[in-house]
């Protein structure tokens, strides 16, 4: 059958680009799936290590589970669950878990790697920007090995379908290219039966990559240095969606409304987010020449957005308080168990081509 895998990581609270360009995607996939088919989202812990843990929103009420970066990366990593869980996607239905709960994720990553072409890797957008961030005396290994453990991840469930923005598809081409690798080195005897790993297909999300408020020009991130004003959390409260939006970043050229992301990334900017949630689905094009000026802009953008979110924090908040704040480590656990047997499936026949563990 068929399954779905995709992850996100714990580095902060996920904001209105991970909701749309992933999560949003994620809950229609689970609501338009066939019954049958597996539904498997990970809060990927084992990436998030590659950089250093940001407090971005302060000591919350959460922090429980010690301090330093080990406490700030636990408190990621229940929030980001209960927003998966906020956002409408259910525990029962899909699988979710924390990644590191599944050590066959690490496990099969080593195996893969010994067949992974370090050119290809060398060749990842991704690296070449982070690598180039930190400075070459100082690049890591687990930075570079990065989509090693992301093609790990989606190979280890068998999934055939992962949604990913477009800046994740060169490295699903890059699992694609390693299961064949690991294919071809180990061969099942009689060659006709299905080979051990699944080569996945791209499901590359519909929306646009939405920009940082502050400097529209670089994507909306956790990690913008920024801080909070670049950026929309998921579970911000109205009257805070109000207040970001008016005081995006947008430009002089005109008090007029026109959609050229090259020359007006501010203005264009708002314009996709407000497309994203707009309930007559008027494109940005459209939209700018409906709206007078940049006040209705902010203005009208901003309701959309207090709209299309609503629902989102309260429900978040319930789920964190559930059973005395024991309820998103129940639904992890639970999540890890499902996982763990979705994982061995696989790893059984891995460890039985390549030679390793059981009988000699
Ligand atoms: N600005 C964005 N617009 C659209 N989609 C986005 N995604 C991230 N930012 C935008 C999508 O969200 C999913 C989960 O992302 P992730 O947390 O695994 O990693 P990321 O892409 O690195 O996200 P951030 O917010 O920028 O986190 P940090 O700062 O930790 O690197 C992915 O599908 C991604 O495409």
């Amino acid at each position: 059958g068929s399954a779905v895998f995709s992850g996100i990581q714990p580095t902060g609270m996920p904001h209105l680009g991970n909701y749309l360009g992933a999560l949003r995607q994620w809950v229609k996939i689970q609501d338009e799936a066939p019954q049958d088919a597996r539904l498997i989202f990970s809060i990927v812990d084992l990436h998030a290590i590659t950089a250093p843990p940001r407090d971005g929103h302060g000591k919350g009420e959460w922090g429980a589970g010690g301090g330093g970066a080990a406490g700030t990366l636990r408190r990621y990593k229940r929030e980001a669950l209960a927003v998966l869980m906020a956002v409408g996607l259910s525990e029962e239905r899909c699988t979710l878990f924390w990644q590191s709960d599944v050590p066959a994720h690490s496990e099969l990553m080593w195996i893969l790697s010994c067949q992974a072409s370090t050119g290809m890797l060398s060749r990842m957008t991704q690296w070449k920007d982070k690598s180039a961030k930190e400075g070459a005396p100082n690049q890591r290994l687990g930075l570079f090995s990065y989509p090693v453990l992301q093609a790990a991840d989606v190979l280890v469930h068998g999934a055939t379908h992962v949604p990913v923005g477009e800046d994740q598809s060169q490295h699903l081409e890059f699992a694609r290219y390693t299961a064949r690798a690991f294919n071809n080195a180990y061969p099942l005897s009689p060659s006709s039966s299905p080979p051990v790993l699944r080569e996945p297909t791209t499901i590359l999300s519909p929306h646009k990559r939405i920009m940082s408020l502050t400097t529209p020009t670089s994507k909306m991130s956790k990690s913008d240095p920024q801080g909070a004003k670049s950026r929309i959390s998921v579970i911000s409260s109205p009257e805070h969606i109000r207040k970001s939006i008016r005081s995006a970043l947008t430009d002089m050229q005109s008090d007029r409304i026109s959609y050229d992301p090259e020359t007006r990334p501010g203005v264009s900017n708002l314009l996709d987010i407000f497309n994203s949630f707009d309930k007559e689905a008027r494109t940005p094009e459209v939209l700018a020449e409906e709206i007078e000026d940049i006040r209705t802009l902010k203005h009208e953008t901003a309701e959309a957005v207090v709209q299309g979110l609503a629902g989102v924090r309260e429900k978040y908040l319930d789920i964190m308080e559930r059973e005395n704040r024991k309820y998103v480590d129940r639904v992890a656990a639970e999540g890890a168990e499902k996982a763990r047997k979705s994982a061995d499936e696989t790893m059984r026949k891995v460890r039985e081509a390549v030679g390793l563990g059981g009988k000699c």
